[in-house]
């Protein structure tokens, strides 16, 4: 279908490199979801992105939910954390409005629900469980509740950890929230891989050699070892949803 916004020559920002990728809206494509029922999304991040041993261990996508969405859970052995970027859901009963979020375990089942029409990012990966530890029960709760913290002692950029720093979680999603013309400090390179959604404002993010702008709703990979940084441009202020994986020995499967 000829969409009005579409480029007449062809350009996008959406970049895909060894390792690491930029999503542009303009070439998201809608398909249906599977472990979801009733419900399209768009899949971003996913191991297909690029080959072992550098491919990505996670999935992130959108589920553009209506009143008829519903799940009930993620495949075997894989936890879910879900944040409602617009719209609202239920989970298990309970109401998620836009900045809510959910941590749900593997293998116990749950019950989303759309409450009409909505947007909410969705992060799957299989949980490592640690030997005689059982997993963390579900967490519910929202950015608005969550607090936040100087960056390596920066108060222009904020972060808000989202999920318990304990060695049960081995997934981390923060919130990034940097004043106009803030900073990372420097170039990070760590084993740790991310993925990212922009949830305000604009900057430009540094992958590897390259520099790119970015605005909200753009999506990012970064894999293993990518050199990453950005900075926040314009007049208002920027942040970012960050997924990071966390708390396991790297020889670990
Ligand atoms: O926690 C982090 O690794 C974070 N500072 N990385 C990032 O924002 N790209
Ligand atoms: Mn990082």
């Amino acid at each position: 279908m000829h969409r009005l916004t579409d480029s007449p020559f062809g350009a996008t920002r959406t970049t895909i490199a060894a390792d690491y990728a930029l999503f542009a809206p303009d070439g998201n494509v809608v398909s249906p979801l599977s472990s979801w029922a009733s419900t399209d999304g768009i899949i971003l991040i996913s191991p297909a992105l690029a080959a072992a041993p550098r491919s990505p261990r996670f999935t992130q996508y959108v589920a553009l939910t209506t009143g008829k969405s519903n799940s009930t859970g993620a495949p075997a052995g894989v936890q879910r954390f879900c944040y409602v970027l617009a719209g609202e859901i239920s989970v298990d009963g309970a109401q998620l409005t836009a900045g809510g979020f959910c941590w749900l375990p593997p293998d116990v089942p749950h019950d989303i629900k759309g409450l009409g029409e909505g947007r909410v990012m969705v992060f799957e990966k299989p949980y490592a469980a640690l030997p005689n530890t059982p997993p963390p029960t579900k967490i519910l709760s929202s950015r608005s509740t969550t607090p936040t913290s100087a960056f390596l002692g920066d108060e222009a950029v904020q972060v808000a950890l989202l999920l318990p720093a304990k060695p049960e979680f081995d997934m981390a999603m923060n919130i990034v929230h940097y004043q106009p013309g803030a900073t990372l400090p420097f170039v990070e390179t760590h084993v740790m891989e991310h993925g990212l959604v922009m949830l305000e404002g604009q900057g430009i993010y540094r992958l590897a050699n390259d520099w790119f702008p970015v605005q909200t709703d753009d999506v990012i990979w970064m894999a293993a070892y990518c050199p990453q940084w950005f900075v926040a441009m314009g007049k208002e202020p920027a942040s970012y949803l960050l997924y990071k994986d966390v708390h396991r020995h790297p020889l670990s499967p």
